[in-house]
């Protein structure tokens, strides 16, 4: 960077390698003749990082030069993925970078498989977070994502006798190479103390100290941040609990409790489990973040006023909720704002994603906790539901139920503050992340909210950023795509896929496209390449239905004994996910998983036409492996549960066909992709809805069905051990999704697809369609409708 006096870094594969050998001498204190593995990596991550740093100082001086709109994004979660091949994408390196490993005398496939994904989220909305982070970065949106800096991701996964077994993720055991600290920006916390004539007085304090990822944009200058939070032992909490010299060694034990805040992710991803720490790792966050917002506006800005004009804070899910009564407290308390201008202010600033319509998995926190680990935050809750009922009562006079319904105060069986309504009354506008779940949202979850407040709730469809997900993970498809579309443009404007759909007419271009699927599926290496890929990859959870595709398994392997000439075609099925290591349901049927993977194949049966295959401890790195050799997409959840999916968009992307309901952005694929290129089975959202509410009888369903009955009789009767014994009984017990109900409407439509694949042309043809019908599901598409729906803010280019 000449304007800061710095020597331009180097482009040749010569200069490359200095900067490397500059690298592993200066900054990892060694030499190439004594350099590890683990030296090598760290230097090239240093190397590459050392681009983006120098874009990454450009983009801040452009920002600070133009005192613009911001867009912060608060999450709990952020499951980036890999970083160092994003890295050497997004920096221009791919190529250089491993000849200069080679030329120094490094195996660069051992070095690279020396990055470590850093897993700071559960699933879908950790993602979906960094997904948005990358397409705000392309289309040079000023913006930061702020979350916590877990010591621990999420956990790892391992089977032992089929059961899954949860490891610690020490991501950072070796250090992190892609990390700048910024322990200079800390941030104090409060908890706990009481309120008097002065004010809160906390009763711990708690210091917050910041590091931060680049976040390069694809094809344009601009880096932006995500900057986490880690808890660090104050030095104040020392002094306040006036130890004796005596238990010193004590004393400091009790203050480094506080770092526990930060040591590990929740590794649940619907049901709340209400722990007391969970609540201080959101306050945690949100206190440190608005605190550092606050400090930026104040750079460029002076006046209060301009704070909503400048800043729009986008809350993903209730988990950072505490924000709004946070900025509250510093507006009113710290500021000395009137309540009404800060209220006001307030509901400029903030706006909710809401991304579940489970009932169950909307977050609640008892009165009673809340109020003794931020007493403050209580009562200015209590202040903001008492103007809302107000409001209420003024607009629907003496309907009680409604009140009742609306108050941030649930009272039965226990009080308990409902986040989801604080949420939707702090904020100017609350999206659902696809249509059918933002339909659903406002004539179920929030009916009521919105008959109060109309024009609050919007839509906008999730997307995923192709550059990880169709560049990064599927390199052979996407050089056809860009042949067949005679240029890259689609990387950053992924509507002009639409050009594929005339190729899939040509015969020559559908082998090449074949022929990529064939090499992606050799490339994972499970299972014959000749097989059809049947993938079920998602989080464990009974709505989401593994239960059905297992029951789908057991009647393939049932056809096999008894009737061969209807089995169909050769496939191999691979689940992939993790559960909860508290939801026992779904870890029952994670085990019977792996015994009917195990009885298939030691059956010889089977052997070339059936196989089973569940890789443990999916992630973002495998997810990249699995996605590009997909054939057949599972999307099966219960109509009306699942809020949008991603998964769904990226096998559709990467041509695979979509088995599936008419749920989340199912919906939409569908939609786009074309209902003849898309296999659609079972009850729609009302159907569900229906039957649900009514005398639902899944016996009923067993008694009537031959195939139903002989598989949940094998599972019955412990032919896959006893966890099979137990998913049998909850589906013949409640079956609360219905999987009794859309089950031979499944296996139908898996008898189709077993028919339609036979026409390998006829397949290969669909599955260019799919791709050339789902550019709309493009994160830089989610962007843009944000950017119109609610942040209104506009790009600054460095
Ligand atoms: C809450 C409390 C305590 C511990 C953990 C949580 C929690 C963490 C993650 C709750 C929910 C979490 O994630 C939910 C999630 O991933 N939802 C998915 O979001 C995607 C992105 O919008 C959607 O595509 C999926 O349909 C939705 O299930």
């Amino acid at each position: 960077d000449l304007r800061n006096g710095l020597r331009p870094l180097g482009s040749t594969p010569a200069e490359f390698e200095q900067d490397l050998l500059s690298n592993l001498y200066y900054r990892r204190g060694t030499t190439v003749e004594s350099a590890s593995a683990q030296d090598a990596y760290e230097t090239l991550a240093l190397t590459v990082r050392d681009r983006l740093a120098a874009r990454r100082a450009r983009t801040a001086a452009a920002h600070y030069e133009t005192n613009p709109r911001w867009v912060y994004y608060l999450s709990a979660e952020y499951l980036l993925g890999p970083q160092l091949e994003q890295n050497l994408l997004y920096s221009g390196t791919t190529d250089l970078a491993p000849a200069a490993l080679k030329a120094l005398g490094f195996s660069p496939e051992e070095v690279e498989a020396l990055d470590v994904e850093p897993g700071l989220g559960n699933g879908g909305l950790g993602r979906l977070a960094a997904c948005l982070l990358d397409s705000l970065a392309t289309l040079d949106i000023p913006a930061v994502g702020y979350g916590i800096r877990y010591d621990l991701g999420i956990f790892k996964q391992d089977f032992e006798n089929g059961e899954q077994v949860e490891k610690p993720d020490d991501w950072t055991f070796q250090g992190d190479p892609w990390e700048f600290p910024a322990p200079d920006d800390w941030q104090t916390v409060g908890f706990y103390g009481y309120v008097g004539p002065e004010g809160w007085v906390p009763g711990e304090i708690v210091h917050g100290e910041p590091s931060h990822l680049l976040v390069p944009g694809y094809g344009t200058e601009t880096v932006n941040i995500v900057r986490l939070w880690r808890a660090r032992a104050a030095q104040a909490s020392f002094d306040l609990r006036r130890f004796s010299a005596g238990q010193y060694a004590e004393a400091v034990q009790e203050a480094v409790k506080a770092e526990n805040i930060s040591k590990v992710l929740y590794p649940d991803d619907s049901t709340e489990m209400g722990r007391e720490l969970r609540l201080k790792q959101q306050y945690f966050l949100v206190s440190c973040s608005l605190r550092d917002i606050i400090r930026r506006f104040r750079f460029r800005n002076s006046d209060w006023s301009d704070f909503p004009v400048k800043t729009v804070i986008q809350l993903n899910d209730t988990h950072p909720t505490l924000a709004i009564p946070e900025l509250m407290r510093l507006l009113v308390d710290e500021e000395k704002l009137d309540w009404e201008q800060a209220w006001s202010l307030v509901r400029q600033t903030f706006a909710y994603t809401c991304h579940t319509l489970l009932p169950e998995a909307l977050e609640t926190w008892p009165v009673d906790m809340l109020g003794r680990l931020l007493p403050r935050h209580l009562e200015i809750i209590y202040r903001i539901n008492a103007e809302l009922l107000d409001e209420v009562r003024a607009t629907f006079p003496d309907d009680l139920s409604r009140v009742r319904n609306l108050s941030l105060i649930q009272e039965e069986p226990q009080r308990r503050v409902r986040m989801a309504n604080l949420a939707v009354t702090g904020t100017f506008k609350v999206n659902g992340v696809a249509e059918l779940h933002s339909q659903l949202l406002t004539s179920t979850t929030f009916a009521d909210f919105a008959a109060l407040w109309p024009d609050k709730f919007t839509n906008v469809t999730n997307g995923v950023t192709p550059r990880r997900f169709v560049r990064l993970a599927n390199p052979g498809l996407s050089a056809l795509i860009t042949e067949g579309l005679g240029s890259e443009d689609w990387l950053r404007d992924l509507s002009l896929l639409s050009g594929l759909a005339p190729l899939a007419d040509d015969a020559s271009f559908r082998a090449r496209w074949r022929s990529e699927k064939r090499h992606a599926k050799s490339a994972l290496g499970l299972g014959d390449p000749g097989a059809m890929l049947d993938v079920m990859i998602k989080r464990f959870h009974e709505y989401k239905r593994q239960q059905l595709k297992i029951l789908h398994v057991i009647t393939l392997y049932q056809r096999l004994q008894s009737a061969p000439g209807r089995f169909g075609v050769p496939r191999t099925v691979l689940f992939g996910g993790k559960a909860a290591p508290a939801y026992y349901a779904a870890k029952s049927i994670i085990k019977t998983i792996n015994a009917v993977a195990a009885a298939v194949a030691a059956d010889p049966k089977s052997s070339g036409l059936l196989r089973v295959v569940f890789p443990a401890n999916y992630n973002v790195t495998l997810a990249e492996k699995i996605i590009p050799a997909a054939d057949l997409s599972e999307q099966i959840s219960m109509a009306g549960k699942e809020a949008s999916g991603t998964g769904n968009m990226k096998l559709a992307l990467n041509g695979a066909l979509t088995i599936g309901t008419l749920d989340g952005a199912n919906v939409e694929i569908r939609d786009r992709v074309g209902a003849d290129n898309f296999f659609l089975f079972g009850l729609d959202a009302p159907a569900a809805l229906s039957l649900r509410s009514g005398d639902y009888q899944p016996r009923s369903y067993y008694e009537a069905d031959d195939e139903l009955r002989a598989a949940l009789d094998a599972l019955s009767n412990g032919v896959f051990g006893g966890a099979g014994q137990e998913v049998a009984q909850s589906l013949l017990g409640r079956d609360e999704y219905l999987t009794l109900a859309d089950y031979r409407s499944y296996i139908d439509k898996q008898d189709e697809v077993a028919a339609v694949w036979q026409n390998q042309e006829r397949w290969t043809r669909m599955s260019i369609l799919n791709t050339a019908g789902s550019g709309f599901f493009s994160s830089d598409r989610t962007v843009s409708d944000y950017l119109e729906r609610i942040w209104r803010a506009s790009p600054v280019r460095p």
